[in-house]
């Protein structure tokens, strides 16, 4: 077989810091983006010769050409075994899993998570490494390096592969195996939880509606919550992965899943309700009436997670991402162990899990997992409510109520600007940098701020130091509101405002969550001189 060594220039893109890409769909199909991309990533990793590699997606318009492409690439860079998904599918938690059972190098995974799919919508790829987790810093930035000086990139001329049949088959010297994408993702879960408990909680009647959202997630809810556990048929709806997610956002949160959501807060609302991503590492909750926060969520998981099989023996200790809400460090003083404060992003609690330090991590976006893999997990989120569920034998609303109880309740908001020029973004970050030290005990709206600072972080692990991770004010009172910018974005700058509010364990712990964040959103909209810098502060999205 021939390899061809095709002179290629540097690509405007990969933003210095991030485990993938994320651009246009049409930028990636444009030859040659996505070749520079693979072949800087596999040139950062120190050359393909001799590796082992697993490939998937979540489906979306672009998925399997990118797939064929990456296996011609790899075998063109020597490259001894990748392991696909069949039809190209692979979900990131499962591909993470493959990564680990497999004891391969790394992996690549095609998806632009939540962001919305199609030829004018947006395309990705991540590269995770050995542990199963997104790239760490170190070698995102050998990847941002090496996409700056590329000069070639070498690919093997062959026909495509047939993705649909699982077996094994060769290019030129490279093993391609085609593997169910279920299957060993389906064991590690039978693993984790009570499979048995969850069981007889269907066979008594408990409903669940499960939105697949279009993407990745709908073959592996459909084999295991029908299939394995018995749910009756149809609890899981928008199951077939479609290349466009339906022409939604395969967001799972109260606006983009709002029929879920209208379900929920029906008169004929299931007991439970789920949703996942485009790439099936998010997870939404939802009890009959009850809406749960991502915050809140971890820090009940956490709380119950001893009635899961696999926790049972208790947790090691909990991370959470800095904008998350305080609600798991409560759970893990209660328990009396460790709390970790990380940046935003999962390759972050990487090190944390791989060194035992901590055992449940999660992000206020709807992204919760464990030491199980080396990504978030949507599935997995939802699998250990539903056993949590099973041994309580209580509502949803029952154990959310309850949580705040014991523990009082974080009112949490996050407001997104979209598509900021990028100009105005940076100012209203800058000048409100230089402004951090002069906050300390002045007043805005009707709240005094307690302190003020830019969020930087020393991995424990490793040593390694993240700078500007995000703008945080904390109010006296027990308000607190951060400033970010997205990372993920693909048009424009997209501003965050995370809005939290403490209820204390006397407090209201009823109040409309808006109402409750009022004070501290006028205060944060004030201090940040938003109406003036970005023209609004009305949000494009509130979840
Ligand atoms: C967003 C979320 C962050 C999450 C990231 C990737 O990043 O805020 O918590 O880790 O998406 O999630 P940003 O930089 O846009 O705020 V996913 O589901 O793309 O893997
Ligand atoms: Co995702």
């Amino acid at each position: 077989m021939t390899i061809k060594t095709i002179p290629t220039t540097p690509i405007d893109g990969q933003k210095p810091g991030t485990s993938g890409l994320r651009k246009k769909t049409q930028v990636f199909m444009q030859t040659p983006y996505l070749e520079n991309f693979i072949q800087a990533t596999i040139d950062a990793i120190g050359g393909g010769a001799g590796k082992r590699l697993v490939v998937g997606g979540d489906g979306r318009y672009f998925n399997r050409a990118a797939i064929q492409t990456i296996l011609k690439m790899a075998a063109g860079n020597g490259v001894a075994e990748v392991i696909v998904g069949q039809g190209g599918i692979l979900s990131t938690p499962a591909a993470s899993n493959l990564i680990r059972e497999n004891k391969t190098d790394g992996g690549f995974i095609l998806s632009a998570s939540h962001n919305p799919g199609g030829i004018d919508e947006d395309f990705g790829v991540k590269f995770n490494a050995a542990n199963g987790g997104p790239a760490p810093e170190k070698l995102t930035a050998r990847m941002y390096e090496a996409t700056t000086t590329i000069t070639e990139y070498r690919i093997a001329e062959a026909g495509d592969i047939d993705l649909g049949r699982i077996g094994e088959t060769t290019l030129d010297d490279m093993r391609i195996r085609v593997v169910d994408p279920v299957e060993s993702y389906q064991a590690l879960m039978q693993r984790l939880f009570d499979f048995d408990a969850i069981r007889s909680l269907f066979a008594g009647g408990f409903t669940m509606c499960f939105d697949a959202m279009h993407a990745v997630t709908g073959p592996y809810a459909t084999a295991i919550l029908e299939g394995a556990l018995g749910a009756p048929t149809g609890t899981v709806v928008n199951g077939t992965p479609l290349e466009d997610f339906g022409k939604g956002h395969p967001d799972p949160n109260p606006i983009w899943a709002k029929p879920l959501m209208d379900l929920m807060m029906g008169a004929d609302a299931p007991d439970l309700g789920a949703a996942s991503d485009g790439d099936g590492d998010r997870n939404m909750i939802v009890g009959r009436g009850a809406y749960v926060t991502p915050s809140d969520s971890l820090a009940i998981l956490a709380a119950n997670a001893h009635l899961a099989p696999a926790y049972a023996g208790g947790l090691a200790g909990i991370a959470r991402s800095m904008p998350t809400s305080a609600a798991a460090d409560r759970v893990a003083a209660k328990l009396g162990i460790a709390a970790y404060e990380t940046p935003t992003g999962w390759k972050f609690f990487g090190n944390l899990l791989d060194a035992g330090k901590v055992t449940i991590c999660g992000e206020e976006s709807a992204g919760t997992g464990s030491d199980h893999v080396r990504e978030k997990d949507g599935l997995w989120a939802v699998l250990l409510w539903l056993n949590i569920l099973a041994a309580r034998k209580q509502s949803v609303a029952e154990i959310v109520t309850r949580h705040w109880q014991e523990f009082g309740r974080d009112y949490y908001s996050r407001y997104d600007y979209e598509d900021v020029a990028t100009d105005q973004a940076t100012r209203l970050m800058d000048g409100l940098r230089d402004r951090l030290d002069g906050l300390a005990a002045r007043r805005f709206a009707d709240l005094t701020v307690a302190g003020a600072d830019e969020f930087s972080y020393l991995d424990p692990v490793d040593g390694s130091f993240s700078e500007g991770q995000g703008l945080r004010i904390a109010f006296e009172g027990g308000g607190r509101a951060v400033f970010r910018l997205s990372g993920t974005g693909t048009q424009g700058a997209t501003l965050r405002l995370y809005l939290e509010q403490y209820s204390g364990t006397d407090g209201r712990t009823d109040l409309d969550p808006q109402e409750a964040l009022a004070p501290v959103r006028e205060a944060a909209q004030e201090i940040s001189d938003m109406s003036a810098i970005i023209g609004r502060t009305e949000p494009d999205v509130v979840t």
